[in-house]
């Protein structure tokens, strides 16, 4: 018994990834397996990923609402850290409330249930600025402040960083979270969430020179370059235990703008570059959140910086999917 638990305390790190396939998941996946081996890195998820992904080591079929495949997995490769990217976002989560619900709260208790019962030793579970509302300070919004989320999504995500919270105090599990801004990235798609225009924007900046935006002029949100969000998630759970100060979820930020800015900077590309709008439904979603975000606290407490502004993002992003379209 003493034996198993220091085996397990000294074991080599193994990590699963639940969600691999997903936009963020995709990167993080190939990232870690980039610093870890790829035998060390366990993408999972309901579906399979693109090419890339599947190539680039060991892939498992879980639903991330079922304890005990997930837990088979677990066992079968000595897991020691999992990194929850499974979830529904916000403009889907207003079409399927309940769905939403039950996925983005269900497998995180899944998760945090298997950390609280010695199963594994650490969890990266991302919230995001969901979690504030139309009340909310809506310019450099405190990492403490209102929050009265009006989606499902918000909600879920406020609930899941109070239970993360709740099973590190009474617990003892090391859950590690961050308040991702709309993540902007050209390898995988981003699926169902407001900020998804932002990435919209520069594929049909080169596939047909004009982008119809479904958020208004003016409307300006948080985001983040994906190399950014990668690096912050990796460093957030290298980070040693006693400098992560906040247990529910770290305020996290890069750069704010508003459609025709980023409209403006593709411009600088690709000169004939046209944007009009037509608002939907995300409208609202978007005025309920922040402008921007204060993140003083992950720089000062685990020294996160971001790299990238919108002309280095914007430079980045159609380099590559030019790229990616000329291969195709
Ligand atoms: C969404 O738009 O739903 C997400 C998010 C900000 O969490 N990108």
């Amino acid at each position: 018994m003493i034996n198993d638990k220091i085996n397990f305390y000294f074991m080599k790190k193994s990590i699963l990834i639940i969600g691999a396939c997903g936009q963020i998941g995709t990167e993080l996946t190939l990232k870690l397996r980039e610093i870890n081996g790829k035998n060390s890195v366990i993408a999972a998820d309901i579906r399979e990923g693109n090419e890339e992904l599947m190539q680039s080591g060991p892939f498992e079929s879980i639903n991330a609402l079922d304890y005990h495949s997930i837990l088979s997995v677990i066992e079968k490769y000595a897991i020691t850290e999992v990194y929850l990217m499974a979830a529904m976002l916000s403009a889907t989560g207003e079409k399927f409330p309940d769905k939403a619900w039950e996925l983005n709260m269900n497998s995180l208790f899944n998760v945090l249930n298997l950390a609280k019962e010695g199963k594994i030793k650490k969890v990266f579970w991302p919230s995001s600025i969901a979690v504030f509302g139309p009340t909310t300070p809506k310019e450099n919004t405190p990492q403490e402040t209102i929050m009265e989320p009006s989606t499902v999504y918000g909600i879920s995500k406020q609930a899941g960083e109070r239970w993360c919270e709740y099973y590190f105090n009474k617990y003892g599990v090391d859950v590690r979270s961050l308040r991702y801004p709309g993540i902007i990235s050209w390898k995988t798609n981003p699926g169902g969430g407001t900020t998804d225009y932002a990435v919209e924007i520069y594929h049909n900046a080169l596939l047909l020179g004009k982008y119809d935006s479904f958020l208004n002029k003016g409307t300006k949100l948080p985001m983040m370059y994906m190399d950014d969000a990668i690096d912050a998630t990796i460093k957030i759970m290298d980070a040693k235990p006693e400098d992560i100060k906040i247990r529910s979820s770290y305020n996290l930020a890069a750069m704010s703008f508003t459609p025709e800015e980023i409209a403006e900077e593709i411009r600088t590309f690709i000169p004939e570059f046209e944007i009009s709008y037509h608002s939907d439904f995300r409208q609202n979603i978007a005025d309920s959140w922040p402008r921007s975000i204060d993140d003083s606290r992950a720089r000062e407490d685990w020294g996160w910086k971001h790299k990238f502004d919108l002309k280095k993002m914007s430079k980045n992003m159609l380099n590559s999917l030019h790229a990616k379209y000329e291969e195709l």
